[in-house]
């Protein structure tokens, strides 16, 4: 039976991204009857989409790779210490061709509706081309930045110009060489493209609204020493990472803030600005995320850094935010982002003082005059955390939709269940820690949890796992009090569930969208339910699915 003509799985798994290639990788490793559904033509999510210029890791690559295969391990080459898009996509490739997984795989496939058969215990999963699957479980591994989200301004498909959004940039060259191109955004996208190619544009004039506080990312390449130095240090990086609350293999500086003299804080940031990575923002000292003395200091620090780099003054302090302080939205690295600034055909323009009126045929509007470009650049962000959720019509008990459950707040089990949605697993859901942390750290151990409940359901002859309302309500008023000692719970960023293009996320509510206790306090929770046998976890065995339970699960 082809792929396509088969209609029945034990478990569909959304997403051929990251999650979705180590989520096969376990079921197929179990046997289990399992399938990818995958909306791109290919896999390699995030990394399959995002191909700008510029576009690479702010994660040390060699924390961001899978751990689970020592093999694997041995056998890659990471090049560089903030390893870039083609690179990235090429190790997922190599990822899925080793371990025989493409053709567990669908691609041009996009799932669009599903729905919970209370009678049987089944999903019934709709596609894009038409088709209906059903399977006992379904696994999302649709990611936490793959909605991307234009602005809403008039006139954006009247520009004559070639356009799009980040997360599309063409597969075929985009020639930029001598164009005159316009980037909407100051986001983290946007200041890893605008150094990239400000020095092959003719002109490049940036709309910024708010500026992002961003530091460098000192990259390097990693020599063939390094590299075998890494690899026989794999297993030590891995269980460091664990013990951080980014999942990076940077923690936070164990003394005081106030314990040091201000002599010894500057010393310590000037180390930190120099060094590779998030260390500036992870390695500082913890009061930077919780007290607004110590993280206006530092945000100061990073205001004269900015100042230094940046030639113009007055461009320097526009540079520069003013409505948060360093750390409490999400950092961007940059490599040379600032010095951009320095160049001759580079120019911004404050949205503050004259906001866009529209695009028009040759460019944009704003209130102060006319620009004429020919390309223009959407670096306008993503309906963040939950957006992918909701462009599924998802249909759990008595056919309520995850995205009317969610309208106003995620509500979830651990970040990877939700109640009345029975045997729908995510293994970095809203309100995960993965959902704010080193990607994948939080997806291999997602990834384990959801696969072992999966077992324990198997192994009894359960046919549905429902987390109860009690145990829901009880995981998410836990993650809004993660929120409570935060700085971040003020900003508007996708932390929050800040974003003016989307109806209903524009700023007023907060939601609360990430765990902010760290990796070591969620990985010792949700083992914990684990290992006590999942008491907040309704099971049943009532199915009438016409098929053995156990039989059905192993692959065909
Ligand atoms: P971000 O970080 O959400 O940035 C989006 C940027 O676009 C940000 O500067 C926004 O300004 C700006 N924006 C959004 N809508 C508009 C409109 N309508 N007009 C003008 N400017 C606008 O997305 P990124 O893609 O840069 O990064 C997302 C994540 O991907 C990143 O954190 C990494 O983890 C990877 P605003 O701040 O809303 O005023």
């Amino acid at each position: 039976m082809t792929k396509e003509a088969k209609t029945h799985y034990e478990v569909i798994v959304v997403g051929a991204g990251v999650a979705g290639i180590y989520q096969i990788k376990r079921l197929v490793d179990l046997g289990i009857d399992a399938t990818v559904l995958e909306s791109a033509p290919d896999l390699g999510g995030t990394w399959y989409w995002n191909r700008y210029p510029g576009c690479r890791f702010d994660s040390e690559s060699y924390t961001y790779g899978f751990s689970f295969s020592r093999e694997l391990l041995d056998e890659w080459h990471w090049k560089e210490r903030f390893s870039s898009q083609p690179e990235n996509l090429r190790y997922l490739n190599f990822v899925a061709d080793k371990f025989d997984l493409r053709k567990h795989m669908q691609f041009n496939c996009k799932v669009e509706a599903m729905q919970f058969d209370e009678t049987r215990d089944l999903w019934r999963v709709k596609t894009g081309d038409g088709r209906e699957l059903t399977a006992r479980f379904v696994v999302l591994g649709i990611g936490l930045l793959s909605a991307p989200t234009m602005p809403r301004i008039e006139g954006v498909d009247t520009f004559k110009g070639r356009s799009f959004h980040t997360f599309y940039w063409p597969h075929e060259p985009v020639d930029l060489v001598g164009k005159k191109v316009a980037i909407i955004g100051t986001g983290a996208t946007a200041i890893q493209i605008i150094p990239e190619i400000a020095g092959k544009v003719a002109d490049l004039t940036i709309f910024q609204r708010r500026p992002n506080w961003s530091a460098p990312l000192n990259n390097s390449l990693i020599s063939k020493e390094e590299m075998a130095d890494i690899r026989s240090r794999y297993d030590e990086i891995f269980a460091a990472c664990l013990l951080t609350p980014g999942a990076f293999v940077h923690g936070p500086d164990k003394r005081g803030f106030y314990e040091v003299s201000r002599e010894e804080r500057v010393k310590f940031w000037d180390k930190l600005y120099d060094e590779p990575g998030f260390g500036i923002w992870l390695a500082n000292f913890r009061e930077i995320f919780t007290d607004e003395v110590a993280n206006a200091e530092f945000s100061e620090y990073i205001a004269d850094r900015i100042r230094r780099r940046v030639k113009d003054p007055r461009v320097a302090e526009k540079l520069i935010p003013k409505d948060h302080g360093f750390g409490v939205q999400r950092v961007p690295l940059e490599t040379h982002y600032f010095e951009a600034y320095n160049r001759d055909n580079v120019h911004l323009v404050d949205l503050k003082e004259t906001p866009i009126e529209r695009i028009t045929e040759k460019g944009l509007r704003t209130t102060g005059r006319d620009y004429e470009f020919d390309v223009i650049i959407y670096a306008t962000g993503f309906d963040a955390i939950t957006g992918a959720y909701d462009r599924i019509d998802i249909k759990g008990i008595g056919g309520e939709t995850l995205y009317r459950k969610w309208k106003d707040a995620p509500q979830t089990f651990l970040g990877m269940l939700v109640h009345g949605f029975p045997n729908l697993l995510m293994p970095t859901g809203p309100q995960s820690a993965s959902a704010s942390t080193n990607f994948p750290r939080g997806i291999e151990n997602g990834v384990n949890w959801c696969t072992d409940l999966m077992r324990y359901a198997w192994d009894r002859g359960y046919t549905r796992a429902d987390a109860t309302r009690e145990a829901e309500e009880r995981w998410t008023a836990h993650v809004v009090k993660m929120y409570e000692m935060m700085l971040m719970r003020k900003a508007k960023s996708w932390f929050t569930g800040y974003n003016s293009n989307v109806a209903g996320h524009e700023e007023g509510t907060i939601r609360y969208f990430v765990y902010n206790g760290g990796t070591p306090k969620f990985v010792g929770i949700v083992n914990e339910v684990a290992a006590k046998g999942y008491q907040e976890i309704a099971f049943s065995s009532g199915a009438r699915a016409g098929q053995d339970a156990t039989r059905s699960r192993v692959t065909a």
